[in-house]
């Protein structure tokens, strides 16, 4: 593949920055209230969109990069183009020697991917159209967030406004940047780079920031953007030093742990601020992945030091905690006391930070005393789920599928939801990481089930929360399902509101089996997807997929541009497209590149 170097444009898009004060409860832990407030028409498209003749298949991924094998040193120092500089703010608690990540003499490459062999012209052909149908989506949000929400955080695709919701810095502006490189949108990406430069991630927010949310999309898009164009721009490395040192400003704290709902404004004004009681597990301890891609790209070792803390509470309360093995969703930081709370589960609120375990193992070149504590910590993690959350449902077709529940003062809960459809991924990322054939077999089956459950319920698309009858155990089954019930025993929250997990297992399926079967179920499920999300102008979230015809609602999250349409769209790539070979995703589908020594 040949490199082609992105040109830059010759004029210079200004993007206007609004500034508002706070951020919302993070979009995914909220399961109430967010219903519509307008009701669109019957959805125009009822089967796949249509394709134009020709047929355009761009390469992507530049072969030629210049990503450090090993951390530079000296590191490299921050530019902030006169910008604020968080470095600069009082510290309360300066560490007095950083963390270092391990010099890795013989990193490993793990295979992860199937071995492809050559597609033939037929299918070629018939992906080549897939790919283009979701690139066509894609291009129709990208353009309206363009005309009617540029640099805001988020497009309102049915009245067509704007909305800030994540810090009012451009979420989806800086989300979408590796998107829009993959998709071979070089002009816009070079557009959107030049606008996604101006923010300023100065101390203007008067409320508090979710330093979560902020680290998945804000750092996740820059780190994402800079790896995938081939570390050639080094504005998107000093944009990412700039929000990472904003973010790590809220490790400011006598035990070092993060501050999760964090004030800018307090922290610049000197006043200490102290991790919460009580707070979401994924939101306390998932910027490892992140924060280690910042340390090996800039050899500042400030960021893994940090998160590599967070790690080691982790490790030492893993075996305390009411079901040993797994972190419960809350959390004591300020002690820090993992242990006091009895509900568990791979899904929201706590999804993270068990997703980032192999991947932190696979990003840290699989060797060495670190990857081996992220290893041990995944592995007995997943012997708890697996044993303590998983289910098989009583379906009426017999489908040999798993759903990931939760566990609830030590009673299994059969509930299904689409957050935790990340799971299948996980699970056979894992598998193949670790040679465990059970993790890969156990990562189909809930893949699967989040397929089943999609292709069963009434519009094609699952809903966000939904409890299933479960089978006596994960082998045995009587089915006493009669064929056309109800797929759920019941539906506890009827949205859709464009999350990426179920394609995204279904895309780590593919490329690691090598299965054509999960193309075919991912072109069912964007087919379905796409016909009853779409608006005049983009695609919109879904009130309840119980309904015929479903509500829609005003809202696109920056995620069905990062991570949903991304997933749809490599699915159908060729499978060196952002191999799984080369690049580690984080949460929200930044892949950022493996470092090879
Ligand atoms: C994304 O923001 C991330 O994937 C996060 O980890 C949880 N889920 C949302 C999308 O559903």
């Amino acid at each position: 593949m040949v490199f082609r170097r992105y040109r830059w444009p010759i004029f210079l898009v200004v993007g206007g920055i609004f500034l508002l004060t706070t951020f919302p409860l993070s979009a995914h832990f909220a399961t109430t209230s967010v219903f519509p407030e307008t009701t669109s028409e019957i959805p125009k498209h009822t089967s796949a969109p249509e394709i134009s003749s020709e047929i355009v298949v761009e390469d992507i991924v530049s072969e030629s990069y210049t990503c450090p094998a090993t951390p530079p040193n000296p590191a490299v120092s921050p530019d902030t183009q006169g910008r604020f500089n968080w470095r600069s703010i009082r510290k309360h608690h300066p560490v007095k020697e950083y963390i270092q990540i391990p010099l890795n003499k013989s990193p490993t490459k793990v295979l992860i991917q199937h071995h492809f062999e050559v597609a033939s012209t037929e299918t070629k052909h018939k992906l080549a159209i897939r790919k283009q149908a979701v690139q066509e989506v894609f291009k129709r949000c990208w353009r309206s967030y363009k005309a009617r929400a540029w640099t805001k955080d988020e497009l309102a695709p049915i009245s067509g406004g704007a909305k800030d919701t994540f810090g009012s810095w451009g979420a989806t502006l800086v989300d979408s940047l590796d998107t829009l490189w993959i998709m071979g949108m070089k002009d816009d990406f070079a557009e959107a780079v030049d606008a996604a430069i101006q923010i300023d991630f100065g101390p203007k927010i008067d409320g508090e920031i979710n330093v979560f949310e902020t680290i998945i999309r804000y750092l996740g898009g820059f780190l994402g953007a800079y790896d995938v164009s081939g570390c050639h721009d080094a504005r998107l490395l000093h944009k990412a030093i700039e929000v990472a040192d904003m973010a790590y400003a809220s490790f400011d704290t006598p035990n070092r742990m993060p501050v999760s709902r964090w004030s800018p404004r307090k922290a610049v004004e000197g006043e200490e601020q102290l991790p919460a009681e009580s707070v979401l597990i994924a939101e306390a301890a998932s910027a490892s992945v992140e924060f280690t891609r910042l340390s090996q790209l800039t050899g500042d070792m400030r960021y893994f030091d940090a998160i590599s803390r967070v790690t080691d509470v982790l490790d030492k309360q893993q075996g305390l905690t009411k079901l040993p093995g797994m972190w419960p969703i809350s959390v004591n930081m300020r002690k820090p006391d993992l242990t006091f709370d009895g509900f568990f589960g791979l899904g929201a609120m706590a999804d993270s930070v068990y997703e980032y375990l192999p991947k932190m193992y696979q990003l840290l070149g699989a060797n060495g005393p670190v990857a081996a504590q992220y290893q041990r910590m995944y592995d007995y993690a997943m012997s708890t789920a697996i044993a303590h959350t998983l289910f098989r449902p009583m379906v009426h077709d017999k489908a040999d599928i798993l759903i990931a529940g939760a566990s609830i003062n030590g009673e299994r809960e059969d509930k299904g939801q689409h957050l935790v459809c990340f799971a299948g991924g996980m699970l056979a990322l894992g598998g193949k990481l670790f040679d465990n054939r059970t993790h890969v077999s156990i990562g189909r089956k809930i893949s699967e089930g989040c397929a089943w459950t999609y292709k069963n319920a009434p519009n094609g698309i699952m809903p966000e929360v939904f409890s299933m009858i479960a089978c006596p155990t994960m082998s045995e089954c009587n089915y006493t399902i009669p064929a056309g019930s109800s797929p759920f025993k019941n539906v506890d929250d009827g949205r859709y509101v464009l999350r990426p997990e179920a394609i995204e297992s279904i895309f780590y399926m593919y490329r690691i089996t090598g299965d054509s079967k999960y193309q075919d179920i991912a072109w069912e499920m964007f087919q379905a997807i796409n016909t009853h999300t779409r608006t005049d102008l983009a695609n919109a979230a879904i009130s309840d997929v119980m309904k015929t015809p479903v509500e829609k609602y005003d809202s696109m999250e920056s995620f069905w541009l990062a991570e949903t349409l991304k997933y749809f769209y490599l699915i159908f790539s060729d499978p060196d497209e952002i191999s799984l070979d080369e690049f580690v995703f984080n949460t929200e589908a930044h892949p950022f590149r493996i470092p090879r020594g």
